[in-house]
């Protein structure tokens, strides 16, 4: 097939599964969207700037864990792997495991978010010419192939920095976990950030900037929607909103509708009450003990814990239980690569 036939119909079917998925969430009650769907061109540089603001702990916790820890994170993952990082974004962690890791075979960032991916790995590829990078665009969410590498990988590490894995209900977690069991195999790991429970003050202030960066990351959904499929949000009319919900231990992120209104998008219409919320986003906060436990029934055991001194954030080293490949902690095959 003709290349930018091939890009085409893939476009098409993208649009088509966002417009299922908003139509489809926007009729559930409590009305919500995925995620997922925050992160087009300006939603990943706003997602960028969260990570810079002095209230968002997260990505400083975590940068000082690997600007610390990396060569010891690097040895567990050993040489001769393949470095597979799912929702690379720009990959800013990935440069101190990097630096740490010259024998590795290749790196893989997976992202949905097609510009900001090639971006990046161009970046990646010129600063670390020995290392060979090989950019998926794709849901990881769902299978995907591997790449073929030149240089024969040994075995498959998956790096999931960011605590995006507190983004997916526990069960969907759980889910994704027993994915990236079953795509390392024996003799494979996983490299997982996790923002661990605290104080609702310092959890809520993360969610709630002073600059109103994440109420424009959250509104964005709306512009995207707008734009991509044609509806009519009035986005002076929807206000963010951001709770952490302690019996759950999750952070909740909603639109919130400043008075009843009708919303049309593919030809739907949709009634808005006054007071009315969209849920955007949970993001989990776990323990150690609490994610360890979610990962030991997807086949995987906890082989290494870093965290900072006021533990705000982990960082967990798991490898692939043997056993986890055969005795069915694995729910689906993703397909190898045969290009
Ligand atoms: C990507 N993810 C881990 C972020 C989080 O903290 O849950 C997304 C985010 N939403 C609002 N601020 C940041």
């Amino acid at each position: 097939m003709d290349l930018s036939v091939a890009v085409q119909k893939r476009a098409s079917s993208a649009r088509w599964a966002f417009l299922r998925d908003v139509i489809a969430g926007l009729r559930t009650r409590p009305k919500c969207l995925p995620c997922k769907y925050f992160y087009d061109q300006r939603g990943s540089e706003l997602f960028d700037r969260i990570c810079q603001l002095d209230e968002y702990y997260l990505t400083r916790a975590e940068l000082a864990l690997m600007d610390q820890f990396a060569p010891e994170m690097g040895a567990q993952i050993g040489p001769d792997a393949m470095l597979v990082e799912y929702g690379s974004g720009s990959s800013v962690k990935t440069r101190y495991l990097l630096d740490g890791l010259p024998d590795l075979a290749a790196y893989v960032p997976v992202d949905i978010s097609g510009e900001h991916l090639e971006q990046t790995a161009r970046e990646l590829a010129r600063d670390y010419p020995r290392i060979e990078v090989l950019p998926v665009c794709a849901d990881f969410t769902q299978d995907f192939a591997l790449p073929r590498s030149l240089r024969t990988a040994t075995h498959s590490a998956v790096y999931f920095p960011g605590s995006t894995i507190g983004n997916f209900l526990p069960s969907r977690a759980a889910e994704l976990l027993r994915r990236i069991t079953q795509m390392c195999g024996p003799g494979g790991g996983l490299l997982i950030g996790i923002d661990l429970k605290k104080d609702t003050a310092t959890i809520e202030a993360a969610y709630n900037d002073r600059l109103g960066v994440t109420a424009e990351f959250n509104l964005n959904l709306l512009l995207r929607i707008n734009r991509e499929l044609g509806a009519d949000f009035d986005l002076g009319q929807f206000f963010h909103r951001a709770r952490y919900n302690s019996e759950l231990g999750r952070v909740e992120m909603y639109l919130v509708s400043r008075r009843a209104q009708v919303v049309t998008c593919g030809g739907k219409t949709i009634e808005f009450g006054r007071g009315e919320a969209i849920c955007t986003e949970y993001s989990h906060k776990y323990t150690v003990g609490e994610f360890a436990a979610v990962a030991a029934a997807a086949g995987l055991t906890l082989h290494r814990e870093w965290t900072d001194k006021n533990r705000r954030f982990a960082v967990l080293h798991f490898a692939v239980l043997p056993s986890a490949v055969l005795s069915g902690a694995v729910v689906s095959r993703s397909q190898p690569s045969t290009t």
